[in-house]
């Protein structure tokens, strides 16, 4: 059985996604899709071999062929297109963030548990990276100790006018705040945003570096450089400093070449490319548990507790201040 899918949002990734949905992964295929703007609306249309397309999201998620959705419109649109699936009772799968405050991704959660049904992913696709997959089998191995201190960056060479200083952390370092407490079992307690000098690349609306400090409730201290104007490349990197060692994620590789006295190695430029696996395996995976009913990747509650850290994080780029993460505890629902 084919599961059919309507994808809300035909921008950057709705277009990667109605790609690999239609073209690239086995038992699923789009039936439908959906823009704000009609244009985009029809071109990602056709991108899917000519199905139909909407402009409001009623329409669509209320499509009798539609089985499920993917949400791939901007994070503050996420809440009502997830609200609308989970009251037709059908799948949805939604990029990050699952929205922009923690109070939006707790109306979403407490509508998923009075449903009655698992219907909620989120996409936190560095869960199913192959490289931080890497590093979290050496952690849970115990073979390096405990972990007592991540230095990560999360670079990008560049970004357009309309994003913003908060946009660092909902937008950009969410994915960080997912991945980290996953990769070392642990949970978040405070969060502090401290506000370097900014690049002559940036705008008045965005200060660009940002240093992320997250500590853990074991004591773990997570510092995250995020750069969003960096110029030079999409550039992730996470190390993990043990008690008996460090250990390193693996940077994608690529043919270093000797030319003109110069020995190099590119660096990956989109985060198209650089998480081109983990979008395949964490999509296959969303169709094949969707169709059984089941949601085994990041749940509501993920995106619930990221947003919660992210709260913290964009309050302290105002006040600077470490400000505490309360999360409560998970709902027996989750735990399922
Ligand atoms: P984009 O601006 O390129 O595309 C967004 C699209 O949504 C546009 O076509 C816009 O017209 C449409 N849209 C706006 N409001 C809408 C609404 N209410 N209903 C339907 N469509 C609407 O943005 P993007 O870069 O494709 O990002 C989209 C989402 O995907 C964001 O939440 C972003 O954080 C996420 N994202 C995730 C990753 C990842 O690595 N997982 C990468 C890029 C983007
Ligand atoms: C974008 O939305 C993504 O999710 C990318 O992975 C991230 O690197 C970028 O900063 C975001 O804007």
């Amino acid at each position: 059985m084919e599961l059919k899918i309507g994808v809300i949002g035909c921008g950057a990734i709705g277009k990667e996604h109605i790609k690999r949905l239609q073209y690239k992964l086995q038992g699923c295929t789009v039936v439908a899709v959906s823009d704000v703007m009609e244009a985009g609306a029809q071109a990602a249309a056709e991108l899917a071999g000519g199905v139909k397309y909407y402009t409001d999201i009623p329409s669509i998620v209320n499509d009798p062929e539609v089985d499920a959705l993917v949400v791939c419109s901007p994070g503050f649109a996420h809440k009502e297109a997830v609200l609308a699936a989970i009251a037709a009772g059908k799948p949805v799968f939604t990029e990050k963030p699952l929205a922009t405050t923690a109070a939006d991704c707790k109306d979403i959660v407490d509508a998923e548990m009075a449903s009655g049904r698992h219907l909620v992913q989120v996409g936190f696709m560095r869960r199913y990276d192959r490289g931080y997959n890497q590093v979290k089998a050496i952690l849970d191995s115990g073979d390096f100790g405990q972990p007592l201190i991540l230095k990560c960056t999360h670079r990008n060479p560049e970004v357009g006018t309309n994003y913003d200083t908060p946009m660092a952390v909902h937008d950009t370092a969410i994915h960080e705040i997912d991945v980290l407490h996953w990769l070392i079992n642990d949970e978040y307690v405070s969060a502090q945003v401290l506000m370097p000098r900014t690049t002559k690349y940036s705008h008045p609306a965005l200060r660009d570096p940002q240093i992320m400090v997250l500590k853990t409730k074991s004591g773990v201290i997570i510092d995250l450089e995020v750069f969003v104007n960096c110029k030079f490349g999409y550039d992730i990197n996470c190390e993990v400093i043990c008690e008996e060692g460090v250990v390193h994620m693996p940077a994608p590789s690529f043919p270093s070449v000797r030319k003109n006295g110069y020995y190099s190695t590119p660096i990956e430029q989109s985060w198209i490319n650089r998480f081109i696996d983990s979008y395949d395996v964490e999509l296959q995976n969303w169709v094949d548990c969707a169709k059984r009913g089941v949601v085994e990747g990041p749940t509501a509650w993920d995106g619930y507790v990221a947003a919660v850290t992210a709260d913290a994080l964009v309050k302290s780029q105002t006040t600077g201040a470490e400000e505490p993460i309360l999360t409560g505890d998970i709902p027996a629902f989750y735990l399922n």
